[in-house]
C-alpha cells in the first residue's frame, strides 16, 4: 500500500500489520514484535483504539523476564526469521520466559511513556485499573535497568549491544566497535572478503536495497557481538565485567529520564510511591546527563563505559536531551542553534540521523544519515517543551509533509525526501496519527 498519506491510510497500515496481540513493524521485513516499535504503535493507537493499544503493551509485558528485563524482540511462533528464536536461544538464561521466545537484550525504555499515553485516553475508572495492572511490571523493568546496567550507581545505564540503542549502526556505536580488535578468525574472514557471504542469510537485504541497510561488515560484527552475549547466557554481571562494547548511550538515557517521570506519574495516579532507592537513582540520571556534555563543541555525546571517554561523533542523539526536559535553557538554546544549522542538521527534510558534515553521513544508509519519524517526534516534543515554537512548528510541518508526499516509509533521504527502507512502516503511521492529533504544547508527561 504505497500512496499519499492521510490519517485513514495510517490506520489502514496499522490494521494491515496487526498480528492480533502485537503490530509487526513492517510487512516482510520485520514479522515479529519489537519493544520500542510497539510503544510507538500504542501511542498512535491510543488516539482511536485505546483498548487495542492496551493489548500492544500487555503483550510486551507478557514476555518480561523474571529479572525484570523487557526484551527487544518477542518471537511469534512458526514465523521463520534470520535472527529469530533459534539464533537468540533465550532459553540459555534461567530468567527468560518459558512460554515464548525472545531476544536477550532490551531496547529504549518507552513502555511507561506509552502506558501513560494510553491511560490518558481511558475513562477515569478504566485508567486506574489499567495502571494498577501494568505498574508492577514497569517498576520491575526500571529496577532491572538500574540494578543490572548501572553497576557503579552513576545514574547512567550501560548498553551492551548497538541493537539496544534502537539506532543500530549509528556512527557512535560504529566508532566504539572499530576500536575493538576482531578475534583472529573474524579478522581472517574479513581479509578473505567473506563478509559478502552473510547476504545469503540476511532476509533484510531481500526486501530492501543493500545500500539502504547495514553494510556487510557492520552486519557480521553486530551478529558476532550478539553471539558473544548468547555465549555469556545474557548475564549482565558477566558481560559488564568482560566485554568491551559497552556504551552509556545518550539516546537511551535521555529517554529513560522521561520514562522515569512517566513511571512516577503512574505511581501517583494509583496512590503508590516509588521505592526511595529507585527515586534516588532516577534523580542521579538527570544529573549525570551533564557528564555527557562537551562544552567545546556544544554537544552531548554517548560515553564509552570502559574508557569513560565521550564518543565525539556528531549524531542526532545530541538532541535527545531536549526530550528529557531536564537540561538547562542555556544548553537547550545551544542545541537549537546546532539543530537549525543548514550544513549540519537542517536540510530540506530534517532531521538527519548523522550530521551532514560527518564523514559517516550517507543519505541512504539506515541510521547513518536518513531522517526517521520517531527521532523527529522526540525532537518536536523537546522543542515544544523548551518553547522553541517556530522550530517545533517547522519540524512538525516538514515531518507530516514528508510522510504525505512519500508514504509511510521506514526512513527518508534528508536531502531529497526519497522514501527508503520498508514501506507501510508501523511507527511512521502511528506517529503520523499522534502528530496530527496531539496538542502542540510544552508538557512531556504530566508533571
Ligand atoms: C531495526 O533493528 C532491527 C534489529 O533490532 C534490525 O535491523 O533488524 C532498528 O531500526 C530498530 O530500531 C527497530 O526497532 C527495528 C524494527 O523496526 O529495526
Amino acid at each position: 500500500m504505497e500512496s499519499r498519506a492521510s490519517e485513514a491510510q495510517a490506520r489502514k497500515v496499522l490494521a494491515a500489520n496487526d498480528k492480533g496481540s502485537y503490530t509487526a513493524p513492517a510487512p516482510n521485513l520485520y514479522p515479529h514484535q519489537w519493544l520500542w516499535d510497539s510503544c510507538f504503535v500504542a501511542i498512535g493507537l491510543a488516539h482511536y483504539q485505546p483498548r487495542r493499544a492496551m493489548i500492544e503493551i500487555s503483550s510486551l509485558l507478557d514476555a518480561q523476564w523474571q529479572n525484570g528485563m523487557i526484551p527487544h524482540m518477542i518471537f511469534a511462533a512458526k514465523t521463520p526469521y534470520w535472527i529469530g528464536h533459534r539464533f537468540w536461544r533465550s532459553w540459555r538464561s534461567s530468567a527468560a520466559p518459558q512460554h515464548i521466545g525472545t531476544s536477550g537484550i532490551t531496547q529504549p525504555p518507552l513502555v511507561a511513556i506509552a502506558a501513560l499515553a494510553v491511560a490518558d485516553k481511558l475513562t477515569p475508572g478504566e485508567r486506574v485499573v489499567w495502571l494498577r495492572q501494568v505498574y508492577p511490571s514497569l517498576l520491575a523493568y526500571h529496577r532491572w535497568l538500574y540494578r543490572e546496567r548501572d553497576p557503579h550507581n552513576t545514574g547512567l545505564v550501560v548498553l551492551i549491544h548497538p541493537w539496544e540503542s534502537g539506532l543500530d549502526n549509528s556512527p557512535v556505536w560504529m566508532e566504539v566497535l572499530k576500536r575493538i580488535p576482531n578475534p583472529l578468525w573474524l579478522g581472517t574472514f574479513f581479509r578473505l572478503k567473506l563478509d559478502k557471504l552473510i547476504n545469503g542469510f540476511r532476509s533484510d537485504v531481500h526486501s530492501v536495497l543493500m545500500h539502504q541497510r547495514l553494510s556487510e561488515v557492520e552486519a557480521v560484527r553486530l551478529l558476532h557481538r550478539a553471539i558473544l552475549l548468547r555465549q555469556q547466557n545474557y548475564d549482565s554481571y558477566l558481560i559488564l565485567q568482560k566485554n568491551h562494547l559497552l556504551v552509556e548511550d545518550l539516546t537511551f538515557n535521555s529517554l529513560l529520564i522521561t520514562a522515569n517521570r512517566a513511571l512516577f506519574d503512574i505511581a501517583t495516579l494509583i496512590n503508590e510511591e516509588l521505592p526511595s532507592d529507585l527515586n534516588l537513582r532516577t534523580q542521579k540520571t538527570e544529573q549525570a546527563l551533564e557528564e555527557l556534555w562537551d562544552e567545546t563543541s556544544g554537544q552531548y555525546y554517548s560515553r564509552n563505559f570502559r574508557t569513560q571517554k565521550l564518543v565525539k561523533t556528531p549524531t542526532i542523539a545530541t538532541f535527545m536531551p531536549l526530550y528529557s526536559g531536564t537540561i538547562s535553557p542555556e544548553r537547550a538554546q545551544r542545541l537549537r542553534s546546532l539543530l537549525t544549522n543548514p550544513t549540519a542538521y537542517w536540510p530540506l527534510y530534517p532531521v538527519p540521523s548523522a550530521s551532514l558534515s560527518s564523514d559517516y553521513f550517507d543519505q541512504h544508509r539506515f541510521w547513518q544519515g536518513p531522517t526517521w519519524i520517531n527521532t523527529n517526534w522526540f525532537i518536536i516534543k523537546g522543542l515544544e517543551h523548551y518553547n522553541f515554537a517556530a522550530e517545533a512548528i517547522h519540524l512538525r510541518q516538514t515531518t507530516l509533509g514528508l510522510i504525505e508526499k512519500t508514504g509511510f516509509r521506514e526512513y527518508y533521504s534528508p536531502l531529497t525526501g526519497e522514501g527508503l527502507g520498508a514501506s507501510d512502516f508501523s511507527w511512521t503511521a502511528a506517529l503520523y496519527i499522534e502528530l496530527i492529533n496531539s496538542k502542540v504544547g510544552p508538557s512531556l508527561t504530566r508533571s
